[in-house]
């Protein structure tokens, strides 16, 4: 970069399905053997492919971690499937500086995102294709896919806000998003 200069970004995105390409990408995949203890139904996950795709994350990272003001960039795609009636979803996570905000949007596919506050209340808001959703600071996220197709969702975060997972792992949402007569439904464990 100089002064006067215009030049290509070093980042773009597929407008299609959001996939990113450039510089400071990093890709993760979570297969059904990297998601032991997420879902409620033990028997139905010892019976799926240990290789089954959950979900992947692309995420940008052009500052490092914890670098105050910074941003970081996310596409994640959840794929279609249960374990049993409850639905592939993300491990889930609050911000370990708790106070840090989130937004996540919809791109393919529909879904719900999952929102826990301290008191352990759980709701969820309905994804779409351009829905739009701020996740205030204090509560735990996670996205499950109630579709048939894969499940597209963007989001940004501070670069300083990092991942709580233990929380999760310790004691879970309080609720679980099961299929209950044919329809995605928020049952209290
Ligand atoms: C979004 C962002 C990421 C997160 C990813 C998967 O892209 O919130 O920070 O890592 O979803 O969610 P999780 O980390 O809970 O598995
Ligand atoms: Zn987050």
């Amino acid at each position: 970069m100089g002064h006067l200069s215009v030049v290509s970004p070093p980042n773009t995105i597929e407008l299609k399905n959001w996939h990113l390409d450039g510089r400071d990408i990093t890709e993760s995949e979570k297969r059904i053997k990297h998601l032991h203890g997420l879902f409620k139904d033990e028997e139905s996950y010892n019976k799926l492919h240990p290789e089954t795709l959950v979900y992947s994350v692309q995420a940008h990272h052009p500052v490092p971690e914890g670098t105050p003001g910074g941003l970081f960039f996310g596409t994640t795609i959840v794929q279609p499937g249960r374990v049993g009636t409850e639905y592939f979803m993300t491990r889930g996570h609050s911000h370990l500086n708790e106070e840090r905000t989130e937004y996540y949007w919809g791109v393919q596919g529909e879904g719900i995102l999952i929102l826990m506050n301290k008191q352990r209340e759980t709701w969820g808001e309905n994804i779409f294709p351009g829905s739009l959703h701020f996740i205030r600071g204090f509560l735990a996220h996670r996205v499950a896919n109630t579709g048939p197709t894969q499940l597209i969702f963007g989001a940004s975060w501070p670069a300083d806000a990092g991942h709580n997972y233990d929380d999760i792992a310790r004691e879970g949402f309080s609720a679980r998003l099961m299929e209950v007569s044919g329809k995605p439904t928020l049952v209290s464990i």
